[in-house]
């Protein structure tokens, strides 16, 4: 495959517009490096198409011309699934932002691939619905790169990733086919599910254009708490009980000291207790009545009244929320993480931490290696600060590590480029196999994504 003739950014100006095709590399280099900063590459053009049409004759071109196409939400991923690797064509989904009424008979909604989580919010905001998934990237993220993904976050314990929100999907596949099953109708067993197959797919086997998505009934109620632990032992037994007690727990989230430090230096805040803990839990509550009395129970008994701290009102939750989002980009300033977001099975949880730390350090002796995540899924975000970004026997050893206790290398970032070559610690060659083949099937030319999930064949 080729990178971009002349050609083709004249065609491609003929189908968005010549504003919508950018080749200025000050204007590309926004859609070119990840936001690790540790992926990414030269496009050779961005294109901004306004429609599911349009991206049909955006793909008809590129696959004409030979040029590979990978398609891009805000470019928040952290696995470097939606940056080229050099000479790709970048299609932009941001101009799809459409936000549709909410269908109040089915609570559901059809939006705009490119719209962003964060603006979702907002419309739905006073309907008395909400929408099921959410976390940190919220004003970059959009739901087309979310489904593409199977974005998970803070309320997957309650509703489930991306995938149990998607009622119906509109995509283009390479041939420019573009498929549409947006009615909503919510029991739909005729034959395959092809959106369900699209997502998680990381833009490899079409390119979602909109989206039918399931609401869930607005919790008007919310109470949060961070309570501090002395290890990661307290926190799971903490987790069994409020699972048990608190039928309202709506995320339980983990973070420890060092994370913390790095939040409160960046951020300038208070520490949240009145004295440091080894590890700290974020527990949310949501309900139609309020939950304090329900959380309060279930943590009474096992921590402490002063080792936690309670908020009710949306500042002060926020506030606390705070502390937990913002790991990424405290980390971020350090230098280019090394980003390993992993799931493993609860009960493996803590022998997996107690081998985790000597397990990098003997792979990277400079390695700093800081872990926090969503504790009720038993998924960590292990970042590794210290290794060059080409560097990636820390990474290895992190995800063998992974696989040697049951888990996942990929519980919701996806495997981009950053896990491709690792995808079989995670996945048999019979399943390898069934992915290569229907990416063949469907991407003949190869012109979607490609070097994204997939392991290299070379
Ligand atoms: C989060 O949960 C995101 O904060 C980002 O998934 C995780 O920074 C990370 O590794
Ligand atoms: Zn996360």
């Amino acid at each position: 495959v080729d990178s971009a003739p002349p050609r083709l950014a004249q065609e491609l100006a003929g189908v968005v517009g010549a504003a919508h095709v950018l080749a200025d590399p000050e204007l590309t280099a926004g859609y070119e490096t990840d936001l690790t900063g540790r992926f990414g590459g030269p496009a050779s053009l961005v294109v901004r198409p306004g429609g599911a049409a349009e991206v049909a004759a955006v793909l008809a071109a590129c696959v004409a011309a030979r040029v590979p196409v990978v398609p891009q939400g805000g470019n928040s991923g952290l696995v470097g699934g939606g940056v080229p690797t050099g000479g790709e064509v970048v299609l932009s989904l941001a101009r799809l932002d459409s936000l549709g009424p909410v269908d109040t008979a089915a609570g559901q909604l059809t939006v705009g691939a490119g719209a962003t989580l964060g603006a979702l919010q907002r419309h739905l905001s006073g309907s008395g619905w909400a929408f099921g998934v959410d976390h940190g990237g919220r004003e970059v993220a959009t739901l087309g790169g979310m489904a593409a993904t199977n974005a998970g976050g803070a309320n997957v314990l309650r509703h489930g990733s991306m995938r149990a929100q998607v009622a119906g999907m509109e995509a283009v596949l390479a041939s420019s086919d573009v498929i549409r099953r947006m009615s909503g109708a919510i029991k739909d067993n005729a034959g395959l599910d092809l959106p369900g197959l699209l997502v998680g797919s990381e833009g490899t086997l079409g390119i979602i254009t909109a989206l039918r998505l399931r609401l869930v009934p607005a919790l008007p109620a919310t109470v949060t708490a961070l309570a501090g632990v002395e290890d990661v032992r307290a926190a799971l037994a903490l987790l069994d009980q409020l699972r048990r007690a608190a039928p309202s727990l709506h995320a339980v989230e983990l973070f420890h000291r060092d994370g913390l430090e790095l939040v409160i230096r960046r951020r300038r805040l208070p520490d949240p207790l009145p004295r440091p803990f080894p590890v700290y839990v974020l527990i949310e509550c949501a309900a139609r009545q309020d939950p304090l009395d329900e959380l309060a129970g279930a943590l009474g008994g096992v921590v402490s009244e002063d080792d936690v701290v309670v908020a009710a009102d949306t500042a002060s939750r926020r506030a606390l929320w705070e502390y937990r989002e913002a790991h990424n980009e405290a980390i971020n300033a350090e230098g280019i993480p090394h980003k390993l977001d992993v799931c493993l099975p609860l009960g493996e949880l803590a022998p997996f931490l107690d081998e985790l730390h000597a397990r990098v350090r003997e792979a990277a002796p400079v390695a700093r290696t800081i872990v926090y995540g969503h504790l009720g899924d038993g998924n960590l975000h292990v970042n590794v600060l210290g290794p060059a970004p080409g560097d990636d026997a820390a990474d290895e050893a992190v995800l063998r590590l992974t696989a040697e206790h049951g888990g996942s290398i990929s519980a919701e970032h996806g495997i981009g480029v950053a896990k491709a070559r690792w995808l079989h610690l995670s996945r048999g060659p019979g399943e390898i196999a069934v992915m290569a083949a229907i990416k063949r099937a469907l991407d003949p030319a190869g012109v979607l994504n490609p070097g994204k999930l997939l392991p290299p064949t070379d």
